[in-house]
């Protein structure tokens, strides 16, 4: 990151609300030109202004800025009158004159719409990597780097965040990205309380203690149903409630027919709900393969590992240690990419209408790859390695004929006398707690951090030397990609950073979502192990809600603003798992309660129907104690019935194109916009004498400057397409040499 004292240009964004990454790598010249071409007019056809600058690796940026006010307001006006018919506003909004965005995040989600909703519902149709747009690689806004800063310095002097702070987050960065810090700051808060208990049940029972595992227990129950107040609150005060019934159709939706409505007269396609759960029906064999791939991936490594620290005696023992848990970290990931490929194609298969009934379902199809990776291991320590494993090491026996060639006789009497080590499970769930929360903080803002700083250095590296190369076998004259477009001296900075961003990976809420929920997953199920977990988590969440801020704004593209009214699919999770932690930590209690200082590793004390019948008690009052909660902390909603639905599209349909109408005829009286009468031939000096009258009368202000380098869309995209040329022409030399 530029951390040099630059100038206060380069801090702000020159107005650029969108840039647009178009990639010509590998594309025929005169296709991508035609391409930028049709990119341009149809930002100009919405009332985006545009401006083309070259960018890195065969990219070219298009900025884009909705400058003319009027466009804005009436996309601001038809997005709020979407709303109101869906029930997302309460009232009737204002005219279309008096329609300002009220936020950042909703300006450029506005804006967002514009350029990617399709053209019947008023944008400019253009979709990242799909369709005929394969040469748009990303839409995204640009950071405010000013603000980030001061929210960063800010927060990591404070213990919780502010309301202000979270609206903030959402002004900067939409409702979704709101969701997930709101969430983590409420889960922060609410860990106050189990770690100081934690604490000091630590210090007066130990571990597996009954009345910690109860209040635990307890304590999420009562978290997950305070979130869900608490989503209730933030969406009404972002105004999103409800906002899941606007999301617009997915373009790869594939209807098998359409039909006519019969009330509403309207034609829609149909995908069958059977037909769909006849595919959805694949998960079966899909999680039951995963489960099996995983777990024998896990269960494996596990033996091994128990046979070289416990069993091996042989040479080289403290490198041999290593073997299972390099053999993990390799195998897990790999498997998991390959199921995660599946759970895809499974999800694409599946057909869903909404991207929010899409997401919704791949979450949970790679929520169960998760669960499997994350909670495995401990639970066969748990449940299978310290109460069965004298019964079965002794089937181990493979391992010994293997091994007994490396042994020396004096060891190989030793082999048999197998112990249970009964730390290895609080080592476990101390590793997953305390250590891998670490290691995930690296591998999630550190690593990706130095991978582009050491890229970008390799890039300046790799161009200096083409750079000696060039001039020093051609002269100075074969520089051709180089020299055709010379950044002007006032935008150089600004570009050097909207090129650094452009760089960077898309920033996706899920990742983050989905690590705090397997956090979770940990204390509800496993804490009563050791129950200091809470504690580790405390230290780590305060740690991680700035860390995901640093690397939002350091190590990824700012996204674009989402709007939502829940963390989604994530709330059904935790309940899930704070359901299945009544069941383990019942059982872990049972199991281990008897010593003092943790599993005695005693198999014979633990009989089969003593354990079910604790764990169905603890699982059926868990039920009942959710319930009463519940009953006691929710509020009721009105059920939308379907003749209400029905009457509500009629008056949508009717309201949508009757602004549309108003619309399109709006468009035909508009006088012709300047560019239009100017011919590229007509870019004379004459022209050009009178770009630098006007620059003299507005000011030479840089940022104005910027807008008026190109004028109009014609004229982007000549200045587009002789970048694109000049490079094609540049590798052809390149070639020839
Ligand atoms: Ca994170």
């Amino acid at each position: 990151m530029a951390s040099s004292p630059a100038k206060a240009g380069a801090h702000q964004n020159f107005y650029a609300d969108y840039v647009i990454q178009f990639s010509y790598a590998g594309a025929d010249p005169l296709g991508s030109s035609d391409e930028l071409e049709l990119l341009l007019r149809k930002l100009w056809e919405i009332g985006l202004q545009a401006e083309v600058r070259p960018g890195e690796d065969s990219n070219l940026l298009v900025f884009v800025r909705a400058s003319r006010k009027r466009s804005l307001k009436r996309a601001v006006y038809q997005s709020r009158i979407r709303d109101w018919l869906h029930g997302v506003r309460s009232s009737e909004p204002e005219d279309e004159s008096s329609a300002e965005p009220q936020t950042e995040s909703e300006r450029l989600r506005i804006i967002n719409d514009m350029i990617t909703l399709p053209h019947d519902v008023g944008g400019a149709g253009i979709t990242p990597k799909h369709g005929q747009w394969k040469n748009v690689v990303a839409v995204f806004p640009l950071h405010d780097e000013v603000k980030n800063k001061e929210y960063l310095a800010d927060w990591s002097k404070k213990t919780f965040l502010s309301e202000e702070d979270l609206d903030q987050i959402r002004d900067k960065f939409g409702e979704s990205v709101g969701f997930y810090f709101a969430f983590l700051q409420s889960y922060f808060r609410f860990l106050l309380f189990p770690a100081a208990f934690g604490f000091s049940c630590w210090l007066l029972f130990g571990s597996f203690s009954t009345i910690y595992a109860v209040v635990n227990c307890l304590w999420g129950v009562i978290f997950i149903e305070y979130w869900k107040r608490q989503e209730e609150d933030l969406s009404c005060r972002w105004q999103t409630k409800g906002v899941s019934a606007v999301r617009h159709k997915r373009r790869e939706f594939k209807p098998e027919r359409e039909v006519q409505d019969q009330i509403t007269g309207e034609t829609r396609g149909v995908f069958p709900a059977t037909t769909r759960l006849q595919r959805q029906l694949l998960q079966v064999p899909f999680a039951l393969f995963s489960a099996v791939a995983l777990g024998a991936i896990i269960a494996t490594c596990f033996a091994i590992e128990i046979f070289i620290s416990e069993i091996y005696t042989g040479p080289l023992k403290t490198y041999l240690v290593f073997i299972p848990t390099i053999l993990l970290s390799a195998l897990i990931p790999t498997m998991s990419g390959v199921l995660v490929s599946v759970a895809t194609r499974l999800n694409d298969y599946e057909n869903y209408e909404t991207q929010t009934a899409y997401d919704a379902a791949l979450t949970q199809k790679i929520f169960v790859i998760n669960f499997i990776t994350s909670y495995l291991p401990i639970f066969l320590t748990a449940f299978v390695y310290i109460p069965f494993a004298s019964l079965i090491v002794p089937y181990l026996d493979v391992f010994h004929l293997t091994v007994r060639p490396f042994v020396s006789k004096e060891d190989a009497t030793t082999i048999p006398t197998f112990t249970i080590n009964p730390d290895r499970l609080r080592k476990q769930v101390i590793y997953f707690t305390v250590t891998a929360q670490a290691v995930g903080f690296a591998m999630e803002t550190i690593v990706p951090f130095l991978k582009q700083r050491f890229a970008r250095e390799y890039k300046e590296y790799k161009k200096k030397q083409t750079g000696r190369t060039n001039t020093g076998l051609e002269g100075e004259t074969h520089d051709v990609p180089k020299n055709s477009y010379e950044d002007h001296e006032d935008e150089k900075q600004f570009l050097a950073r909207v090129r650094k961003e452009a760089d960077r990976d898309e920033y996706n809420v899920t990742d983050d979502l989905r690590e705090m929920c397997i956090q979770f997953g940990y204390l509800a199920l496993f804490s009563p192990v050791w129950p200091l977990v809470p504690v580790s988590f405390l230290i780590n969440n305060w740690v991680e809600l700035r860390s995901d801020f640093f690397k939002i704004v350091v190590d990824c593209k700012r996204p674009s603003p989402i709007r939502a009214d829940t963390i989604g699919p994530w709330l059904d999770t935790l309940g899930f798992l704070s359901w299945v932690g009544s069941i383990t930590s019942a059982a872990l209690v049972y199991m281990f309660n008897t010593s003092a200082d943790g599993p005695s590793g005693e198999p014979s004390a633990i009989k089969g129907w003593a354990l079910l019948l604790t764990i169905f008690f603890a699982e059926h009052l868990y039920l009942i104690v959710r319930y009463v909660v519940q009953a006691a902390m929710a509020k009721f909603e009105p059920h939308s019935v379907r003749h209400e639905k029905t009457e509500r599209y009629m008056i949508r349909k009717r309201y949508l194109e009757s602004t549309l109408g108003a619309r399109s005829s709006d468009d035909e009286e508009e006088v012709t916009p300047k560019d239009e009468s100017i011919e590229l031939s007509d870019i004379t000096r004459k022209t050009l004498e009178e770009d630098a009258r006007d620059w003299s009368r507005h000011g030479t202000n840089p940022e104005e400057r910027f807008w008026m380098r190109q004028k109009g869309w014609r004229e982007s995209a000549k200045v587009g397409s002789s970048i694109i040329k000049s490079q094609a022409a540049g590798t052809e030399t390149k070639k020839q040499q």
